[in-house]
């Protein structure tokens, strides 16, 4: 509904004044403030005409998180050196479930960024329909470089002290960057030894342990699912589009992996020493060799053009200068810039999922829109890996585990659902802003728990 311009103007001044008061609160935190004020623009128009939400200040109370857990985390290398990494787990907001998200193992991690994930958890977890709060947590450790070992002991170290803040029906983390199916089985092999309890509180487990299929691919089918439901607003497919893919980790490999099953062409993937561009298409095969490369091997992406004959490695570079059709940023936060944005649109992309969580800037998102590009912002695009991690509690709380196609049936709906969702919040036209969709989507449910508790 369109404001009138009063109430656009009084909307202007209070993000002014919130976002002042925010940055403010949170000094040193620049992806925090560009996270909430991604959201806030969306939400402080939208609550010019709705009092309830605006007198019980809920933006104010859902940008500040419940609690914040830190601590230190010891253990010793290969060489029997004394290493000190910071633990810390940001319970952002529980109204809607117990708080979920990610663990994020990284050498940049710090407040900032974990608050910034944690809030747009929040909204995520809320689009997929399922009971979950909003959490995230990691350390600054770089897995990098380190033996089975010493990842083991540092997995353990970190689980003695998170294992007192959570549990089934409090805290449920699961993996992000630098936490795979390694890590989460070191993180889980200790809660249980702590507990001796076998609950589901971690997601992302093995097969053998309570794990669900289809979660470790959930992430990237659900980016290209969602990328599906916005090509076929405008009558279009996958099938024959060229498509750039950032990083070549677990969203980027099964994001790719369903690009190609649905037959689009893979031009590119990357990590954080270059990208590489394979102008023939990376198909299943050399997605296997990826694959092994990344997860077995643990090597670099530049030894794929050793492999590969045609292709190219860019050394320090990100993909986005290669002409595509659809764009799936994959690999971290703001990897795509407003000049990369104006490439892409002067080449003729079309689309842009988010695989990664804000893997677009501020000003690249408004490129995006001003150029009416479809753009699916990560908390929707990207919302199939917690789906799937909910759907996991669900069968881990019913002892019994669900077939692939089951769980990729029920992917596909809630990302279906999460897209109608988007359209109905965010439609402007003819044109469809699923950036504002997920945020005042995502919102509601949040606030109006939020309101129906009272002041917490
Ligand atoms: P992985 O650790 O499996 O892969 C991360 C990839 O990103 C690697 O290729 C890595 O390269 C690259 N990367 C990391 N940091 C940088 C950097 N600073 N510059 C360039 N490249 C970088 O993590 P995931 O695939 O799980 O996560 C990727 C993104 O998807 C993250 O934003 C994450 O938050 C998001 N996400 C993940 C979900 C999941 O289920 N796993 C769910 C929803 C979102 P290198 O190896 O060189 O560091
Ligand atoms: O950012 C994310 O949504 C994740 N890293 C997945 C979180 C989860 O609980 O599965």
């Amino acid at each position: 509904m369109a404001l009138s311009k009063a109430q656009q103007a009084n909307a202007d001044a209070y993000l002014e004044r919130f976002m002042h008061g925010l940055e403010r609160r949170n000094p040193g935190e620049p992806e925090f403030h560009q996270a909430v004020h991604e959201v806030a623009r969306d939400i402080i128009p939208f609550l010019e005409d709705r009092k309830a939400y605006k007198e019980a200040h809920i933006l104010d109370r859902m940008t500040e998180p419940d609690r914040i857990i830190v601590f230190r985390v010891c253990w010793t290398d290969d060489d029997r050196n004394v290493r000190v990494n910071r633990g810390m787990r940001v319970q952002f907001n529980n109204a809607i479930g117990p708080y979920k998200g990610g663990l994020r193992f990284h050498k940049n991690v710090n407040l900032s960024v974990l608050k910034f994930l944690g809030f747009e958890q929040v909204f995520k977890n809320s689009l997929t329909t399922l009971p979950m709060g909003g959490a995230k947590g990691g350390a600054n450790f770089n897995p990098h470089g380190k033996s089975d070992g010493e990842v083991m002991r540092f997995c353990q170290s970190f689980m003695t002290e998170l294992f007192r803040h959570i549990g089934p029906y409090t805290d449920i983390p699961a993996g992000d960057i630098g936490v795979g199916a390694r890590e989460v089985s070191y993180l889980f092999g200790q809660y249980k030894r702590l507990q001796n309890q076998f609950t589901g509180t971690i997601t992302g487990k093995g097969l053998e342990f309570g794990g669900s299929l289809i979660r470790t691919e959930a992430t990237g089918y659900g980016c290209v699912y969602f990328a599906r439901e916005m090509l076929a607003t405008r009558g279009e497919e996958i099938a024959g589009k060229r498509c750039v893919v950032s990083g070549s980790g677990n969203v980027a490999q099964y994001t790719a992996e369903k690009i190609v099953q649905l037959g689009g062409k893979v031009l590119t993937l990357s990590d954080s020493g270059g990208f590489i561009h394979d102008p023939d298409g990376i198909d299943e095969e050399k997605l296997a060799w990826v694959m092994a490369l990344k997860n077995e091997r643990r090597g670099r992406i530049s030894e794929y053009t050793r492999k590969w004959e045609g292709s190219t490695f860019h050394e320090g570079k990100r993909p986005w200068s290669v002409p595509c059709d659809l764009a799936f940023p994959c690999a971290t936060q703001n990897e795509l810039h407003a000049d990369d944005a104006d490439t892409m649109v002067a080449n003729g992309c079309q689309l842009v999922s988010e695989g990664a969580n804000m893997p677009s800037t501020f000003d690249a998102i408004n490129v995006f829109l001003n150029n009416k590009i479809l753009f699916g912002p990560a908390k929707a695009a990207n919302a199939g890996g917690v789906a799937v991690s909910g759907l996991e509690q669900t069968q881990n709380a019913m002892r019994l585990s669900w077939s692939r196609e089951e769980v990729d049936k029920q992917l596909l709906e809630i990302m279906q659902s999460i897209h109608s969702k988007c359209v109905e919040y965010g439609r402007e036209g003819e044109f469809t802003n699923y950036v504002r969709g997920a945020n005042i989507g995502g919102f509601i449910k949040v606030a109006d728990a939020m309101l129906a508790y009272g002041v917490i």
